[in-house]
């Protein structure tokens, strides 16, 4: 089982109670999309990915965005136990949309940068830590089912 810090805890809860969900989960997304063009392809029928800017005004990037921002909540309200929290997440990833489990780091990376411009001088390192700690953990339980 992970084990958390008052911190961590903290400063998990703190970021998620002030984020800007619709605006960090389009731009997260579509960071992956243009840094790591090969995530593209699990999402063929969004329509129009062809450069920065279509991935950016495309609604369902934007939707779908919010919607994994929407998933992490899981997590924030389970930390203690985010692997079963995750369960069913992790056999859809694997088995129904077979995406390759390296994109969850990606994916991972993405939100942590746009937290990060977003929060300025409060994402200290101590901070940064916490989170990308909290997002190696969600990834580590969407890897959980892959066999
Ligand atoms: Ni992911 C669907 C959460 C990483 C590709 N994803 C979901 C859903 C949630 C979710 C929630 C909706 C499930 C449902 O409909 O029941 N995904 C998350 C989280 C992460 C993540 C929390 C990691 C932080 N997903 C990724 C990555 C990829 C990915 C890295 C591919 C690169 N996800 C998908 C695809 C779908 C999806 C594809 C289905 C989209 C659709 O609309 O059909």
């Amino acid at each position: 089982m992970v084990e958390w810090t008052d911190f961590e805890r903290a400063t998990i809860q703190d970021i998620f109670s002030k984020l800007d969900y619709p605006s960090v989960g389009l731009n997260a997304l579509a960071r992956c999309l243009v840094v790591y063009p090969w995530t593209q392809r699990y999402f063929a029928k969004f329509g129009n990915l062809y450069n920065a800017a279509a991935i950016m005004g495309n609604p369902m990037v934007a939707a779908h965005g919010l919607v994994v921002l929407h998933g992490l909540d899981k997590a924030v309200k389970n930390m203690d136990n985010i692997k079963a929290a995750y369960a069913e997440l992790s056999v859809l990833h694997s088995e129904k949309l077979h995406v390759d489990p390296d994109n969850f780091r990606l994916l991972a990376d993405c939100i942590t940068i746009v937290v990060a411009a977003q929060m300025g001088a409060a994402f200290t390192p101590e901070v940064q830590a916490a989170f990308q700690k909290f997002l190696a953990v969600v990834g580590a339980a969407l890897r959980k089912q892959y066999h």
